[in-house]
């Protein structure tokens, strides 16, 4: 992390985002019904102090304010997700009463001159199609395309910017083979169907938005990582990172801009049936075109199949159950601690990793298909000090936000094709399986007032958003403490 100025392109987007159970509560409103995180929130163990997404931050009651507060800080663009669960509960008929509250959500940003950048899925599934199987399930691809017109239809005039999935990667490893998401299974299996039908669902849903609005910005959001590995040398970290690579990465990054399944992946999981859920055409159809790609980016990895037991890899976990792992065919795999700084929930600070990504991302896939890139996600949860009048001098998020940016910015001049960044996240919101216990906001949420107050991070990222420049150092480095 350096301490010059730096510049951001003409017309670079700088916006944040959040999700649907994150922040919304109203869960049982105006007709909304459960949906897998309802029904994995109340499953002993699953979600830290059992904690779940009934009130989180009332943001259905609160977009007005919340909207005039984005505006506050500057925010160009924002990026929300529709829940699939309350805008058609059965996950088949819609319900007006639901829809009506992102219609009036978009009119409020685009009254305030905020792009509205909407994501159709971000893990809520109406638990009515758990129940028949769920991504599991070939027919939850079809559903997802209805529910993508259902939704087009209500908001298309507005809102010009939609992406499919958020994360296909945690829905389907996360949740169907580690059990750490809903809906909590932990079946190899069904985890590598849910994977293609996830991409499927995503396939069909861009057809059926471009069929109906041939301006429309189509795009995906993938989470990406960089594994590395442990030893350069060993065939088997070598190997070790292949394999993560490949079912992390690759497995969603070929079939979308390749039309193919990577081999090594589909021999890697041979065993477990994933060709047999491959039917004719799926791979033209997931393969159509898109406008842009998200990547949201946390950490890097450093992977290895060696056994240390003097290192614990297993960090902190939220959970008071067993968990499995999200890797089907890695047997052994396991990332270890490199030593560099890391961030409330374990994950290292590893800026460069971003650069290198997005050079990657670049080279391999978005470059050759002449495609833009926005940073959909990236930020950092730390303990959050607040002081008596609430406000939270966040140094250590603001530090992590200036070394990534400045890692964004690295890599344009690298030459990748990076037009935006989409802060994670905009309030303080329920972190998944962590409930309320990890604190991801440019924005402070006092749950018991429901009080925002904005954070020293926020401010800063406010006044970089205006400039379209970061003009740190911030006082992290200068006492030392911040990332190397
Ligand atoms: C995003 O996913 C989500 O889109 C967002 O909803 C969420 O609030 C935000 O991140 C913060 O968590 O288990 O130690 O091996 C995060 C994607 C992918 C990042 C898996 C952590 C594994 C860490 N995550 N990765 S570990």
């Amino acid at each position: 992390m350096t301490n010059t100025d730096i510049t951001f392109p003409e017309g670079f987007l700088w916006g944040a985002a959040t999700a649907a159970y994150q922040i919304e509560g109203a869960a049982h409103e105006d007709g909304r019904k459960d949906s897998i995180w309802d029904v994995f929130s109340r499953e002993p163990g699953a979600v830290a102090d059992a904690h779940n997404g009934d009130i989180a931050c009332d943001h259905y009651h609160r977009s007005a304010d919340d909207v005039a507060l984005m505006k506050q800080l500057n925010l160009q663009a924002y990026r929300f997700s529709t829940s699939w669960a309350r805008c058609m509960p059965d996950g088949m008929t819609p319900n007006v009463e639901g829809i009506r509250f992102y219609s009036r959500l978009v009119d409020q940003l685009v009254a305030a001159g905020i792009k509205p950048w909407l994501t159709l899925y971000h893990w809520d599934l109406p638990q009515a199609l758990e129940d028949q199987g769920g991504w599991a399930n070939r027919d939850t691809a079809y559903r997802f395309a209805e529910y993508a017109a259902v939704m087009h239809e209500a908001l298309g005039d507005r809102v010009r910017i939609w992406t499919t999935l958020n994360e296909p990667w945690c829905s389907a490893f996360l949740g169907y083979a580690a059990g750490i998401h809903a809906p909590g299974r932990q079946d190899p299996r069904a985890a590598l169907a849910a994977a293609h039908h996830l991409l499927l669902g995503h396939g069909l849903a861009a057809q059926e938005l471009r069929r109906r609005d041939p301006g429309v910005q189509l795009g995906l959001t993938l989470n990406l990582t960089v594994p590395d590995p442990v030893d350069p040398g060993s065939d088997a970290d070598v190997d070790a990172a292949r394999r993560i690579d490949g079912q992390f990465n690759r497995i969603f990054l070929d079939p979308v801009f390749r039309g193919q399944y990577p081999q090594d992946v589909l021999d890697d999981v041979r065993h477990l049936g994933l060709e047999e859920f491959i039917e004719d055409g799926d791979l033209a159809v997931i393969s159509e075109p898109l406008d842009l790609l998200g990547v949201n980016y946390y950490h890097g990895e450093a992977v290895t199949t060696s056994v240390d037991p003097a290192v614990d890899d297993a960090g902190p976990t939220p959970q008071g159950r067993p968990v499995a792992s999200p890797y089907v065919a890695a047997d052994g795999v396991r990332s270890v601690p490199r030593g560099l700084p890391v961030t409330g929930m374990g994950w290292e600070v590893q800026p460069d990793g971003l650069r290198r990504l997005l050079v990657r991302i670049h080279e391999e896939y978005t470059g050759p298909a002449g495609m833009p890139v926005y940073i959909t996600e990236n930020g950092a949860a730390y303990d959050d000090v607040p002081d008596r009048s609430g406000f939270v001098d966040d140094q250590d998020r603001l530090a992590y936000f200036d070394s990534h940016l400045r890692a964004v910015r690295a890599a344009i001049d690298d030459g990748a094709d990076v037009r935006g960044y989409l802060a994670w996240s905009f309030l303080d919101n329920f972190e998944w399986a962590w409930g309320y216990h990890q604190r991801f906001g440019l924005v402070r949420v006092d749950y018991d007032t429901q009080q925002r107050i904005p954070k020293a991070s926020a401010l800063w990222y406010a006044r970089a958003a205006a400039a379209n420049a970061l003009r740190t150092p911030g006082p992290v480095q200068q006492a030392g403490s911040g990332p190397a």
